[in-house]
Order: structure tokens, then C-alpha cells, then sequence
């Protein structure tokens, strides 16, 4: 049992619209586990947390929260909490083994048994066409960065909206793009652990390329779909007003923020930003997203923190731009991610108003701390708490100063494979136990529970 947390959800729902949805989002690799299951192809993500010293705890997707196996009981968990809405991923490889032609049909029944059993216990399935685990064959092809992906995504694509079309209506194309390409190609923390901005910034142009032939595939199958994309976007702040801050907290925005945004919005690529990558944009046509992209009907926004940037001191620079992130001594959450609520807010409301979205979807927000397992089983995660609901008040914030946002996703259902963390993170509003995977909802997850009750 845990103890009743000390705060009133009934004032906060009032705060919101009549219809918002609540949900709690995961992904394919994070959670299912089962890797050899029905046919499924192996994809980047086995290939990269195999290999030695690439994940934290050497960590790797095999078993995960064995989701897998466990469906029906997770179904049950989802409806034990009052979940309106459940945001989850189509692993690739299950689908296409080896990321391009027919379907595995096994793999496809496993997301029927997924999206019936949310369908029957009255849970709109919102589903994410790619969150990050590439078949491998077609990394070993080029990955992202070979234009190829493109068709290939298109053909998959074709192939989840011709089986889920009749019962899914919330589609997000892709997640995170900026991850998969600069934290895969650029970076090389994320597989499949590239080091070359050049490769990075080709693999973000074909993710758009990718989100657009989605975005179209998807219209002509599914007339009445919701269509978006999830980005994760920060609010950036400059670290202090000197004109060297400022320019250089301007430019990671542009990197981080208006990169991505810009061409999903229907404005191709920031001129200042096409500038200053300068060299590394050879062979990528940028002109060619300036127009044709159909337009989303949800922006997905992943928002976990702020962004303080200072420029580059003298010796110091960071490839491809130049941009440090820096802190602004707030606490920060076990990621090392400074907590600022404020910061959603004003995110929300800045894309309204540059932007103007027809709507919002908040498709991640939450927080890792190290939870402590009390001798009765309980999981009281109070900073957790105090994170959902310092953040749902900042929606509140947000809908109330007039932007549209209507459903809200937890970050994550449950504890899960945290990519280079391994399990070393703890993300979830259930407790996992990875030795006996008992799943134990933790006080963050009562109280998030308590709250979408309270709508009733
Ligand atoms: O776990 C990830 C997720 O897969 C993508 N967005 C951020 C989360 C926390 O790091």
C-alpha cells in the first residue's frame, strides 16, 4: 500500500477541457522484449546494445518488460488506471524482418491482439510508426542517411494503415527525429553509433522526407486519421543577455527546435540555420521541403526540460554548430535534466503562436528518479509526483492562456530499457521488477490514476 499523496487533483482537472484525454505512452523495443518472437528481424537497436560497452548496465532489449508475453495483464493495468489514451510504437522488424517487402503476418497479429484489447477496455490507441529500431538490414543498406529509407518507409507504412486503419485513428509517423538522426548518426550515443554530422544531417532530411510520404499514405487510406509527428522540443533559454548568448541560444534552437518543426510545419528548413551548417548540407537539397508537405492535424510534443545555452568560450566548440548547453541551477531529475514546469508552458505557447498547430498533443513528459522499494512492495516516488503534477498544472497554464492542447501522455507507463542507460533510469508510473516483472503502480502512477478519475 501506498501512502495517499498530499496533493488536491480534483481542483487541477477542473483546469482542463471537457474530452482531454489522459494517457501513458512506451515504445516497441523499450518494453516488448521477445526479439526472436514470430519472425521478428533483428534491428539496430539489438545489434547496438549487444555490442560491448555500448549501453550503461549492458543492458540490452532482449527481455524488457517481456510485454510481449504480458499483454493482457498490461491491457489490465492500463484500464486499472483510468488510461483514455495509450500511445505505443510498431517495432519495424516485427513487421518487415528484414525492412522491405511482405508483411509477417505474426508479427501484425501481435498489434491486432494490442490495439483490440485497448479498443475493448475503452483505450484510444495512438500509434507510432517508428520509434527507433530500424530493421538492421537496412542500416547495413545506408540506414537514415541513404535516401532508400524513404521508399522503404513508405511501403511499411502502407502496409500498418492497411491492417489498422479500421480501428486506429491517432497516428504519429515518427519519434523524435532529431534523435534519430543526431544522437544516431551525429553524436553515435544511440545506435547505430555513427560519428558524422554530414550522415546525421542526411538521415534528418530523409526522416521528413519519411514523415511526409507517411503523412500522405496515411491521408489517402485513412480519411478521417489524425495525422502528426512526435518532436522533442525544448524551451531554450540563453544563459545570460549578453548579445554571444543570445546568437548562440537562437542557434540551438534553430538545431534543435526550428529544424524539425520548421518543415513539418509546411516552411522547409531555417534559412539561418541552412547558413550556418554551411559545408556539412552538400548533397542534401534544401529547397526541396520549402514545399509539399501535407499539413498534421496533432503536433506531438515530447517536452522532459529547458535548454540554457552559452557561447562557445574561446577553444571550446562543438561539431557541426556551436552551441553549449549549459545548467541554471534548478534541481535536476536522475537524467541530470533540469525540472522547469514554466518551461512547458511557455514551449506550449510559443508554438501556438509562431505555429498555430490545429492541435497539441503533450506525447512525453516524465522524469527518471531512483525509486526505493519499501518492504510492502510500495514504490513512493514523491518527486516523481511533484514532477506530473507541477507539469499538468503548466498545461493547465498553457490551455488556459489559449493554446490547443488535448491529450497528455506519462512518460512512461512503466520502468523500461532506457537506450545507453540500459535500466540504469527509472521512467515509469509502474515499477517494474526486471528479475520477477512485477508490475507495482507507484505513487506517481496512483496519483496520476486519481486524477483522470476524477474527470468522472
Ligand atoms: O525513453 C525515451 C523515449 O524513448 C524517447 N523520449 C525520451 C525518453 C526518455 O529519455
Amino acid at each position: 500500500m501506498t501512502t495517499t499523496p498530499s496533493v488536491a487533483p480534483g481542483r487541477l482537472i477542473d483546469r482542463f477541457p471537457p474530452g482531454f484525454a489522459w494517457g501513458a505512452a512506451t515504445s516497441a523495443y523499450q518494453i516488448e522484449g521477445a526479439v526472436h518472437a514470430d519472425g521478428r528481424g533483428p534491428s539496430i537497436w539489438d545489434t547496438y546494445s549487444h555490442t560491448p560497452g555500448m549501453t550503461e548496465d549492458g543492458g540490452t532489449g532482449d527481455i524488457a518488460c517481456d510485454h510481449f508475453h504480458r499483454l493482457e495483464e498490461d491491457l489490465d493495468l492500463m484500464a486499472s488506471m483510468g488510461l483514455g489514451a495509450y500511445r505505443f510504437s510498431v517495432a519495424w522488424p516485427r513487421v518487415q524482418p528484414t525492412g522491405s517487402g511482405p508483411a509477417n503476418l505474426k508479427g501484425l497479429e501481435f498489434y491486432d491482439r494490442l490495439v483490440d484489447g485497448l479498443l475493448e477496455r475503452g483505450i484510444d490507441p495512438w500509434l507510432t510508426l517508428f520509434h527507433w529500431d530500424l530493421p538492421q538490414p537496412l542500416e547495413d543498406a545506408g540506414g537514415w542517411p541513404d535516401r532508400d529509407v524513404v521508399a522503404r518507409f513508405a511501403e511499411y507504412t502502407a502496409i500498418l494503415v492497411e491492417r489498422f486503419g479500421d480501428r486506429v485513428r491517432n497516428w504519429l509517423t515518427l519519434n523524435e527525429p532529431w534523435c534519430i538522426a543526431m544522437l544516431g548518426y551525429g553524436i553515435g550515443r544511440h545506435a547505430p553509433g555513427i560519428q558524422d554530422w554530414s550522415a546525421a544531417l542526411r538521415a534528418a532530411h530523409h526522416t521528413h522526407l519519411a514523415h511526409r510520404a507517411a503523412v500522405g499514405a496515411i491521408r489517402a487510406a485513412v480519411p478521417d486519421a489524425r495525422i502528426g509527428v512526435a518532436l522533442n522540443l525544448h524551451h531554450v533559454e540563453a544563459a545570460t543577455e549578453t548579445d554571444a548568448d543570445r546568437a548562440a541560444a537562437r542557434l540551438h534552437d534553430g538545431t534543435a527546435n526550428r529544424w524539425f518543426l520548421d518543415p513539418v510545419m509546411g516552411r522547409g528548413y531555417p534559412r539561418d540555420v541552412v547558413e550556418a551548417y554551411g559545408p556539412i548540407l552538400e548533397g542534401i537539397d534544401v529547397g526541396e521541403l520549402d514545399t509539399g508537405t501535407l499539413p498534421v492535424d496533432i503536433l506531438g510534443v515530447n517536452y522532459y526540460t529547458r535548454n540554457v545555452i552559452r557561447a562557445p568560450r574561446a577553444g571550446e566548440a562543438n561539431a557541426p554548430v556551436a552551441t553549449v548547453m549549459t545548467r541554471g541551477g534548478l534541481p535536476e531529475t536522475e537524467m541530470g535534466w533540469e525540472i522547469h514546469p514554466d518551461g512547458l508552458r511557455q514551449l506550449l505557447e510559443r508554438i501556438h503562436r509562431e505555429y498555430a498547430p490545429p492541435s497539441i498533443a503533450i506525447t512525453e513528459n516524465g522524469a527518471a528518479f531512483v525509486d526505493e522499494v519499501a518492504a510492502d512492495g510500495s514504490v513512493q516516488d514523491d518527486a516523481r509526483l511533484a514532477y506530473y503534477r507541477d507539469h499538468v498544472t503548466a498545461t493547465a497554464e498553457a490551455i488556459e492562456a489559449g493554446v490547443p492542447v488535448e491529450t497528455y501522455f506519462a512518460w512512461s507507463l512503466m520502468d523500461n530499457f532506457e537506450w545507453g542507460f540500459g535500466y540504469t533510469k527509472r521512467f515509469g508510473i509502474v515499477h517494474v521488477d526486471f528479475e520477477t516483472q512485477q508490475r507495482t503502480i507507484k505513487a506517481s502512477g496512483e496519483w496520476y490514476r486519481d486524477l483522470i478519475a476524477s474527470t468522472r
